[in-house]
């Protein structure tokens, strides 16, 4: 029993030591990763998106549910551009692996402002989530104009 134990810590260990680029059998798979994410994190912005601008009613507990979720979301799809899923069923641009530095910045400022908009929406209060929305917007729309094909 103990053994057992100790060679699950091992393995769970091994596993989180691996790069997460080696977590996806498949480039293809960390393409559908990387878009799922975006796609799931665009169904949670676009609701904060919605009460910032008025077409929905403003429910704080609402809007902090779907901060904390983007905020979670944002994380994930960075490690999915590893090697051989610059092709595919995908519109990333070559110029997120030629200009990596830039592509990392893009995406770290896009974690900082969701980070931010988390802040404001854990507030409480529709102005603050105005506030740091726009923002956010600005950092999505950054990457896409960057770094997506249309
Ligand atoms: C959204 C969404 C995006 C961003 C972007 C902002 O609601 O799905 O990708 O906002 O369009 O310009």
């Amino acid at each position: 029993m103990k053994r057992t134990l100790s060679l699950t810590g091992t393995l769970l260990a091994l596993t989180l030591a691996i790069p997460a680029q080696a977590q996806f059998a498949k480039p293809e798979d960390a393409i559908k990763y990387r878009k799922a994410s975006y796609t799931v994190m665009a169904a949670h912005f676009g609701r904060l998106g919605a009460m910032a601008s008025g077409r929905a009613p403003y429910d704080a507990k609402a809007a902090a549910e779907n901060a904390e979720l983007v905020a979670t979301l944002s994380k994930l799809p960075w490690a999915a551009y590893g090697e051989g899923t610059d092709k595919g069923d995908t519109r990333a641009k070559p110029e997120i692996w030629k200009e990596s530095a830039k592509f990392k910045e893009a995406s770290d400022k896009m974690q900082a402002e969701v980070v931010k908009l988390n802040a404001a929406a854990k507030a409480g209060n529709l102005d603050a989530l105005k506030v740091a929305f726009g923002p956010a917007a600005a950092s999505c729309k950054a990457c896409h104009d960057n770094f997506r094909k249309d």
